[in-house]
């Protein structure tokens, strides 16, 4: 992830850190085995639990001698494709729209984690700073399957996930942007820092990182999109009405979708 920021690093007990580790593995290898074919292009989300469906994917290509070709949603992505040996393509090999039908489109799954999912699927995404690339990659794909662990489980979003909603923004525009946001929506914004509070976080792209934290419940369809209207704006970590079914990794091992 860009920013090195993990939103539950900070200092968990061990026996939690492991439980939600192999409950990140459990979702993403369940997502592979139920959704990787061969002949697929895929895509890569970014974060830690894609990791463990990565390494999924790998052992299947090998054991099954699978043709698969993967396009990445962040740098990280891109790392974990050659880390892996599996074959690295790109939007402008396989760009067919969606929403034409015809030809299909030549993204068959995104498989991708998220800050936390609520009882529509909706996604809080971007806690690592990749969520425009991951949003380009979700948008272009025939379906889109998020994995997770127990924790990411919600009813509403900011039930779990209290670290607000990203917005990338263009550097220059990261003050108007910020106040178009509270002054209309109320909460609070920061500019993302980096760890050592050197700098701001740059995104893949160049730009900074927003993190609006909302004081109240929204119709979150109809904020994303008037975010998404301010000037400056590049896109929300809000994921509305794009994921198909979610895997969550629990805690007693099992594995739940939604
Ligand atoms: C990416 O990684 C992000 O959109 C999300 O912020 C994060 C999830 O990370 P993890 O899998 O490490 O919990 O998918």
């Amino acid at each position: 992830n860009t920013s090195g920021r993990d939103a539950h690093s900070v200092c968990p007990a061990p026996s939690t850190m492991s439980k939600a580790e192999e409950a990140k593995k459990l979702a993403g290898r369940a997502a592979v085995e139920n959704h990787v074919r061969n002949n697929q292009v895929l895509g890569i989300g970014s974060g830690s639990t894609i990791v463990h469906a990565v390494q999924r994917i790998a052992e299947r290509v090998k054991q099954e001698n699978l043709n698969l070709v993967c396009i990445p949603t962040s740098f990280q992505a891109r790392q974990l494709i050659l880390q892996y040996g599996l074959t690295l393509s790109d939007l402008d090999r396989h760009p067919e729209f969606l929403y034409l039908f015809f030809p299909p489109t030549q993204i068959d799954l995104a498989i991708d984690g998220a800050d936390e999912v609520d009882a529509d699927l909706n996604l809080i995404k971007g806690g690592g700073g990749c969520l425009t690339q991951e949003k380009i990659v979700a948008g272009y794909a025939s379906r889109f399957i998020v994995i997770a662990d127990f924790r990411k489980d919600s009813k509403n979003l900011g039930d779990q996930w209290h670290k607000g909603i990203p917005i990338e923004v263009i550097p220059m525009a990261y003050v108007p942007v910020s106040r178009a946001v509270t002054r209309k929506f109320g909460g609070t914004i920061e500019l993302r820092m980096a760890i050592n509070k050197a700098g701001p976080v740059v995104t893949d792209n160049g730009n900074f990182i927003l993190d609006w934290k909302f004081d109240r419940v929204h119709k979150w369809s109809e904020v994303n999109t008037a975010i998404k209207m301010i000037p400056g704006v590049v896109d929300t970590g809000l994921f509305i009405n794009m994921a198909e079914r979610v895997y969550f990794g629990m805690q007693d091992g099992s594995v739940n979708m939604r």
